[in-house]
């Protein structure tokens, strides 16, 4: 089935309520802390205090001789039973040899490199005596000098004998010498510095995790929250544990959030399932706030250099952009990908830049190890190019739309000098429809108004591309993916018609258990409430990649498509048996087979039956049941696109930054449930404004403390500093895939900081602020005017 027919079917566009609230709303979800294994023991981490020291001792008699406590683990006791924790993606450097791949301990061996570096394991009967015990731990530190800042990594203390200077690898992209010819002869360049402040995730559920053991089987299973459950056992048996796969079970329950913080391979994981098997007891650890402050991987931090030479005309002739990226003090699964792969080769945004270089250089620091957070490299991509493009214009006295317009891509599909082939969009089309929407012709008006208030006035564009379903696996591949990144999925008819379908994906937030029983009942023209959705389960679902890069309905909802092309040509087959038809004459729709040309008909239940019951049938011919695996892997990303434009009121008095208009027109192709989608744009769009306006991570340059490690200092956007967001779409499907489908997950948390920052620069330069960077907090707004002043 194409993908315009698809769009067509009954409850594809319906705003059908998510299945899965019930259990939510009434209290009934099941997360990780919710269950207790039988003879459960729990387990509290000693953390390092120190961003860098030497472990000269650990003492463990007074710990081990608490009450209640059944042992304690350090780094040695692991030592030479286990491998380190692997990078899942490796980057060649520049100049074609690996990056530097340090060993990343699961405790900490003769060092500590971050606050919160785990150093001992203690395991007790219960949590108070475990968090007890911990505390008798005496370790001896020697401190060592540490670096945070990615600016100071190349010359700062060194963390990895495997790391000079601290450098990880340079990484680029693009011709660089004809990047420079073209910037030798171009009438206009501009420049821009930008750094892409340092988020922390977040996610409403903390990291939690229970490793079991079963000696009768000998089978580990682990309950974790986690995106990634195939992935995670892959990674766990395969690189550091040295286990057969099938005796690791690996279940991630609801999973309340994850914003790609849940999708790595922790060191809390893979320590309490080697453990379960040592004390043969399972052990259960749930992370408090403060230390997923310290310990979950970070996102963004990025310093960066951007250039864009134009003709006289401002058309985009060439760009050149240089990157400083923090890795934090180990690498965690996915992090080398960020600043590479997932960053460069969104650049050329929604335009026809023809030429682009970038560099990336990636660094080691003193903090918690930095990956994938909502959007992952494309915020930052964006960030930088919506701030440029935006300064471009004004350097030129050209506006924002006016830029854009003399830049946009108008013909697809359209291949970027990063990489990329975009298959469709209408970027010109988003825009016009968002400044009729956010009603721009009326800001002249209404910055009068703020302006009589003694207010200043600013309006921000931003119009963003990304690149969601991730990802085709021979170019994942090539590009130093260890996995293919492919989606399976199971779809199973019951006699009775039903269907369970057992995906590779996993839903933590998403609505999965919604948006794909509509898919598959449409497909089947049975009911929404006839499809029940299995996820999250290594001992259930056949295998899959987990959810992460807006892939879910794109990729895993184009697995159960195919599977479903599979089981409708043996229903087919059924039907034409009980309708005495040959298969060819056989057409099925709103789940109904006919005969073409007679009246015959039977129904897709009658159909399910029969599979199972074979009764009369021909079971020389067909085999019963009706059960179908797939795995799809896709030929292309998906590249959802749209424009944001935000307008901000500031108080000069104050520096008080308040978002009066968000408008956000999207292009996600074919939607499945746009109450679904619309919530997701919500959210993305806190998570993005949240960044540009209030949220920050900050660790101390001396001593390498977090100075945000609580949400009295790291503040978390709530409903009251937005305004209600005016949201809207356009559609052009995705050409490649069988749904038509774009991702819409990260779309928010990408387009929204730069229409934020570039609103704000706008109100600022009436008072003479020629720069600003993230986040916009009254503090750094008002000094900001203040210096402009001087
Ligand atoms: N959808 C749709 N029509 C489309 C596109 C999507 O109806 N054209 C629906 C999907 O069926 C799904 C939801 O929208 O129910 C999101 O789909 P998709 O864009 O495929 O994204 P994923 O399901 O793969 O989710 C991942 C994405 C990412 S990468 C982050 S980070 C993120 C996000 O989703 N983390 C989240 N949204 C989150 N939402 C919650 N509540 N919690 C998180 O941790």
């Amino acid at each position: 089935m194409g993908a315009s027919d698809f769009s067509k079917l009954p409850h594809i566009g319906e705003s059908v309520r998510r299945k899965e609230d019930y259990r939510f709303l009434t209290g009934a979800g099941q997360y990780t802390d919710d269950i207790t294994m039988e003879r459960q023991t729990y387990a509290v981490f000693v953390r390092s205090p120190h961003a860098h020291a030497n472990i000269n001792s650990i003492d463990l008699a007074a710990a081990k001789a608490m009450p209640g406590v059944v042992e304690v683990f350090i780094g040695k006791d692991l030592e030479g039973k286990m491998g380190g924790l692997p990078c899942g993606w490796l980057i060649t450097d520049v100049n074609g040899k690996p990056m530097n791949e340090p060993p990343h301990p699961v405790l900490a061996l003769g060092k500590a490199r971050h606050v919160g570096d785990q150093v001992a394991m203690v395991i007790a009967e219960t949590l108070e005596q475990a968090k007890n015990a911990a505390e008798a731990v005496v370790v001896d530190y020697d401190p060592l000098p540490a670096v945070v800042d990615v600016r100071d990594a190349a010359t700062g203390p060194q963390l990895h004998e495997q790391a000079p200077n601290n450098h990880c690898y340079k990484w680029g992209l693009g011709d660089k010498a004809a990047v420079d010819a073209a910037f030798a002869t171009a009438a206009h360049i501009t420049k821009l510095d930008l750094t892409n402040n340092r988020l922390v995730p977040n996610a409403m559920e903390p990291r939690a995790a229970i490793g079991s053991y079963n000696r009768a089987t000998e089978e580990y299973v682990l309950h974790v929250a986690n995106q990634n459950p195939h992935v995670e056992r892959l990674l766990m048996t395969a690189f550091v544990l040295g286990l057969p796969e099938h005796k690791v079970r690996v279940i991630a329950p609801d999973v309340g959030g994850g914003f790609g913080s849940k999708i790595y391979l922790y060191a809390e994981d893979v320590a309490l399932t080697w453990a379960s098997k040592q004390i043969n007891r399972s052990i259960k650890w749930t992370c408090e706030r403060s230390e997923s402050f310290l310990t979950d991987a970070h996102g963004r931090d990025h310093v960066s250099h951007a250039e864009m030479a134009m003709d006289k005309d401002g058309k985009f002739l060439a760009m050149r952009v240089h990157t400083d990226a923090n890795l934090g003090a180990y690498l965690s699964t996915f992090s080398t990908a960020v600043p590479t792969i997932l960053y460069a080769t969104l650049l050329a945004g929604q335009y026809t830049c023809p030429l682009i270089h970038v560099e990336v250089d990636a660094w080691f620091t003193n903090t918690a190890p930095v990956d994938a957070y909502r959007g992952a490299g494309r915020p930052e991509a964006t960030y930088l190019l919506e701030r440029l493009v935006t300064r471009c214009g004004w350097e030129l006295g050209l506006s924002q739309e006016e830029i854009r317009k003399r830049n946009f891509i108008n013909s697809w599909p359209y291949q970027t000098p990063v990489a990329l082939q975009y298959d469709a969009g209408d970027y010109l089309g988003c825009m016009t429809k968002a400044q009729a929407l956010g009603d721009t012709a009326g800001f002249e008006a209404r910055k009068a108004a703020s302006k009589a208030k003694g207010m200043l006035r600013g309006i921000g564009y931003s119009s963003y591309i990304e690149a969601c379903g991730l990802a085709p696996s021979n170019i994942a591949g090539a590009l130093g993916a260890r996995a293919g990144l492919f989606e399976c999925g199971e779809v199973r008819v019951h006699p009775t018609g039903s269907v369970t379908v057992f995906t590779g994906s996993h839903s933590h937030g998403q609505g999965h258990e919604t948006t794909f029983a509509q898919v598959v009942a449409a497909r089947l023209g049975i009911a929404v409430d006839a499809v029940d959705i299995v996820h999250g389960d290594t001992g259930r679902v056949p295998f899959g990649m987990g959810t992460y890069g807006s892939r879910s309905i794109s990729v895993g909802g184009a697995a159960i498509m195919k599977a479903l092309d599979k089981i409708e040509t043996k229903a087919k087959k059924i039907a034409a048996h009980l309708m005495e038809a040959s298969d060819a004459d056989v057409e099925f729709a709103n789940g109904e087979f006919t005969v073409k040309g007679t009246d015959k008909k039977v129904t897709f239940g009658q159909v399910a039956l029969t599979a199972y019951v074979p009764h009369n049938y021909p079971l020389d011919k067909l085999e019963p049941g009706l059960n179908e695996t797939a795995f799809y892997d896709p030929t292309n990303f998906t590249f959802p696109s749209g424009t944001y434009i935000c307008e901000v009121e500031i108080d000069p008095m104050t520096g008080k930054t308040r978002v009066d208009k968000f408008t956000a027109v999207d292009d996600f192709g074919t939607i499945i449930n746009p109450m679904i989608v619309e919530g997701q744009v919500h959210g993305g769009l806190v998570q993005g404004i949240g960044q540009a306006l209030l949220e920050n991570c900050v660790y101390d340059k001396e001593t390498g403390q977090l100075l945000t490690g609580s949400f009295m200092d790291y503040t978390m956007p709530r409903a009251d500093d937005f305004p209600e967001f005016k949201i809207d779409n356009i559609c052009t499907p995705c050409t490649h895939n069988p749904l038509g489908t774009k991702g819409c997950g990260e779309a928010g948390a990408i387009g929204s900081p730069p229409a934020v920052i570039n609103a704000v620069l706008d109100a600022l330069r009436e008072v003479g602020v020629k720069d600003f960077d993230m986040p916009a907090s009254p503090h750094r707004v008002w000094e900001a005017i203040q210096s402009a002043k001087a």
